[in-house]
């Protein structure tokens, strides 16, 4: 079953010498006494010609079975191969059974459902292999950026016995018949806490919101890049997600292009991204007939018509501070509006993030102020009597990233195995 050497490695220099690759059979060209068969494995294709008694196996196998094939490398005349492998053996190790729920090919669309049904398949799809390269490199970017500013990787709990962004969304179950344990939401209380100790910390994991939305860009799982860090104020922490994201888009366009041509993403380059408040963003917004008071959330709509104003990816920053959350520190000049932002791309939300109450007696009349039982939170509570430091963070959608950076119009696209309201399997 072992290979010398996947498709794309196939080349000039190798001809006269004897390979082995292993894939999938995509076509079959049977033409009498020989066949020309195009092999896909996760680099690339390739045409092996069968001869002699391996072209009853070969012409037999259905579509899409696993093979491997040795022999040696010799010109081709295709148009679409340099090279071809002259097979001396044809080996089918596991055959696809058909009708097969869709075409891996790429050749026939199917819907996102049919291909979420059948996601290790859908794989087989160069486009839909790319988009998750980029997946897994943008995340050795987002740590090296991280790491290189003096950050930790932590990993806190998912199980957890209180709500960290408020009772809204949240997942619970019953723990062992004793108690209610939840999903976390977010990594927020101990993020902040860990602060105290760890001074910069990240996190890359799962969260969990029991959102009852139907939407292109809610899951019921996501996955999140948090950071916490001490002894910083909000923009600090803006500076830091604006060099995150820059990283990540330069690293597609420039280390990883061929995938993300294949993806179908656009070159997004990243300058300075543009700190827009919200008071601007009312003022902006009334120019174009959409009248908000000062209090209230931007609606999908308006965030859509900021979206066709600023194209790309923009800050909204100092929102009130009653429609943040209650960890979020208010502006002094003005307590009234919260040291708070989001990182937008369009009308899509990519992070939100902000500067910290630390002061545990001002967290705790927060708490109260937002209708939340400080009671239910000592344990959080308590870590704020061991001097805590300012502190300042942010959340950011990885999905949701990828979903921009990629081209996707789907979060589903970019996550492997989504989960919403309707979908708890593959
Ligand atoms: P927030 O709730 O805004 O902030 O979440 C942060 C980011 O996570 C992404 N996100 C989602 N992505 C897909 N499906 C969902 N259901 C979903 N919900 C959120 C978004 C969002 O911007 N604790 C704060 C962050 C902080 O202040 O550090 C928080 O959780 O891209």
């Amino acid at each position: 079953i072992k290979r010398t050497h996947y498709a794309r490695q196939l080349d000039d220099q190798l001809v006269g010498q004897q390979v082995r690759v292993g894939g999938w059979i995509e076509d079959v060209r049977d033409i009498g006494k020989l066949a020309f068969v195009t092999i896909r494995d996760v680099t690339g294709a390739c045409q092996v010609i069968v001869t002699g008694d391996s072209v009853q196996a070969a012409v037999q196998a259905p579509r899409q079975s696993a093979v491997v094939v040795a022999g040696v490398v010799q010109k081709s005349k295709a148009k679409d191969f340099p090279v071809e492998v002259k097979v001396s053996e044809f080996t089918v190790l596991t055959k696809a059974v058909h009708p097969l729920p869709i075409d891996p090919t790429g050749r026939v669309e199917s819907a996102i459902d049919k291909r979420l049904d059948a996601r290790a398949l859908d794989l087989r799809t160069p486009k839909v292999a790319a988009i998750f390269r980029l997946r897994s490199a943008g995340l050795v970017v987002v740590r090296d950026t991280l790491l290189g500013e003096g950050f930790i990787e932590v990993n806190t709990p998912k199980v957890i016995g209180s709500a960290s962004e408020g009772g809204a969304n949240l997942f619970s179950f019953d723990y062992f018949g004793k108690r209610k344990a939840y999903l976390a939401q977010s990594p927020q209380l101990y993020k902040e806490q860990l602060t105290l100790g760890l001074d910069r910390v990240f996190e890359i994991g799962p969260y969990f919101r029991a959102e009852n939305s139907h939407t292109v860009r809610h899951l019921t799982e996501f996955i999140s890049v948090d950071i916490e860090a001490a002894f910083l104020d909000y923009e600090d922490v803006m500076d830091i997600v604006e060099r995150v994201v820059r990283n990540v888009a330069t690293a597609f366009q420039e280390k990883h292009k061929a995938d993300l041509q294949l993806a179908g993403g656009k070159d997004i380059s990243v300058s300075k991204i543009d700190r827009l408040t919200y008071e601007q963003c009312l003022d902006e917004l009334a120019k174009e007939g959409e009248k908000l008071q000062f209090g209230d959330d931007l609606s999908d709509a308006a965030l859509r018509k900021l979206g066709e104003i600023h194209r790309g990816f923009y800050f909204i920053t100092d929102w009130p501070l009653k429609l943040k959350p209650f960890y979020i520190h208010e502006k002094e000049d003005n307590p009234k509006l919260s040291k708070s932002f989001d990182l937008q791309y369009g009308y899509l939300e990519l992070v939100s993030g902000g500067r910290r109450l630390h002061d545990p007696a001002k967290l705790r009349s927060r708490l109260a102020e937002q209708g939340l039982n400080p009671a239910s939170f000592e344990e959080h509570l308590k870590a704020f009597d061991w001097g805590m430091p300012p502190h300042s963070g942010w959340g950011l959608g990885y999905d949701r990233l990828m979903m921009v950076l990629t081209g996707s119009q789907n979060v589903r696209d970019v996550v492997l195995y989504p989960r919403d309201t309707d979908r708890l399997t593959p």
